[in-house]
């Protein structure tokens, strides 16, 4: 299956939520209203996709290549490697060079017997509450909205139009933080991976690992979360199945001294990348921005310019949550950037889009599921048409 075609089936709860909600919002109206007559659809070409609606959307996506620079200016970016060594290599091979997604989407013919309603303050309105059922947040519903009902207030559109256009929006709104997890040319790359417990933390790692260890990289992975002997042994499973060494300590045992010694580790055996994993209560918060920057300062004896990225893990199903998670965790430690796990089977997929206008953070991945084929590079135009359950 595509990596569209995926992320599609995932994305299901958020999209079919969003279907029926528009369709509902949509027929309503065309209830009220007289029945649409054929000249009233000839005079509305609503979707403008020839000129207007597709530059910007099907321009060479050159995020791949793309360095970080502003976030972490030390180390110099590989710019010959394609850091997205989390992109499944066999999808990508499968699809030939896309020239747009969203933009061949928004190329379709108008269906002229689709029902209607006139765009005006009661529907913009009705259409930014259903995007705030998905956990989109007030500001970025209404930025979607208004974006769509720009130039188009007084004319009729169908739920189909609807979609398209704040497919787009979206997608806009979510193009410039899509960045593959930079690779840099300093080894081993230290990654150190922060959030709450439960987020998804460990399983990203093991992920993570093993796409990258398929990529031919050599990882080393410290099980820092020491609370939690469960933590671990996951570590392990996913460790042995990639074949990357897992560093761990006895339960309860001080999680920097393990990086530490990882971090030891890492540069005898000439390692590419160090994985740090780290807990994440969050009941005491002193105590966490403690534990992170005592690991952060460890490290830094052995590298000044460690961690090289913070990687914060989400998880969607906390909705609008997991905003505040990133306020609070700004805080805690110098987040480079998000992977966001869980969209399978959440119906609040749009706290993404949310993330990516509040804080214009790297989205670097996001989990579909708890295979390693579930993290799947952040594509912003893919994305949005999945989430809107747009069909190819
Ligand atoms: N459905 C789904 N489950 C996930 C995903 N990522 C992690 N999980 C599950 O979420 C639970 C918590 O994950 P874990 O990695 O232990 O979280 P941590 O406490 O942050 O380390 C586990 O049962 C994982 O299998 C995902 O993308 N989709
Ligand atoms: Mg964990």
């Amino acid at each position: 299956m595509s990596l569209f075609g995926k992320l599609k089936n995932r994305l299901l709860k958020t999209s079919s939520k969003l279907d029926e909600g528009l369709e509902a919002i949509v027929k309503d109206a065309t209830q009220e209203t007289a029945p649409v007559s054929p000249q009233d659809e000839a005079v509305l070409p609503v979707v403008d996709t020839s000129d207007e609606a597709t530059p910007d959307l099907a321009e060479p996506q050159s995020d791949a290549a793309e360095p970080v620079a502003d976030q972490t200016p030390e180390p110099a970016p590989l710019e010959t490697v394609t850091p997205i060594t989390i992109a499944p290599v066999v999808d990508d091979a499968a699809q030939p060079s896309k020239p747009g997604l969203l933009g061949r989407m928004l190329g379709r013919k108008v269906n002229p017997t689709a029902a209607r309603r006139v765009l005006d303050d009661e529907m913009l309105e009705e259409l930014e509450e259903l995007l705030i059922t998905t956990d989109m947040g007030v500001d970025t519903s209404m930025r979607v909205t208004a974006a769509m009902a720009e130039g188009r207030f007084g004319k009729k559109l169908s739920a189909q139009e609807i979609k398209d256009l704040m497919a787009r929006e979206i997608a806009r709104i979510m193009e410039p933080v899509a960045k593959p997890l930079p690779i840099y040319q300093k080894t081993p790359q230290v990654v150190l991976v922060v959030g709450v417990n439960g987020s998804g933390k460990t399983t990203t790692i093991g992920k993570l690992a093993s796409q990258f260890r398929a990529a031919g990289k050599s990882v080393v992975i410290a099980a820092g979360d020491t609370f939690r002997a469960a933590a671990v042994e996951q570590l392990q499973v996913w460790g042995e199945r990639a074949g990357v060494p897992v560093l761990t300590a006895p339960e309860g045992s001080d999680p920097a001294s393990l990086a530490f010694d990882a971090m030891t580790e890492a540069q005898n055996i000439g390692a590419d990348l160090l994985m740090i994993d780290t807990a994440g209560r969050l009941q005491n918060r002193a105590d966490l921005m403690e534990e992170l920057s005592k690991i952060v300062r460890v490290i830094q004896k052995k590298d000044p310019s460690a961690p090289h990225n913070t990687l914060l893990v989400l998880d969607a199903t906390t909705g609008q949550n997991a905003l505040n998670q990133v306020e609070v965790f700004q805080k805690l430690a110098d987040v480079t950037g998000l992977v966001m796990t869980k969209l399978d089977g959440t119906a609040k997929g749009g706290v993404l889009v949310s993330l990516a206008d509040k804080f214009g953070l790297p989205i670097h991945a996001i989990g579909m599921g708890e295979q390693i084929d579930d993290l799947v590079p952040f594509d912003p135009e893919d994305f949005a048409a999945a989430l809107m359950g747009l069909e190819e």
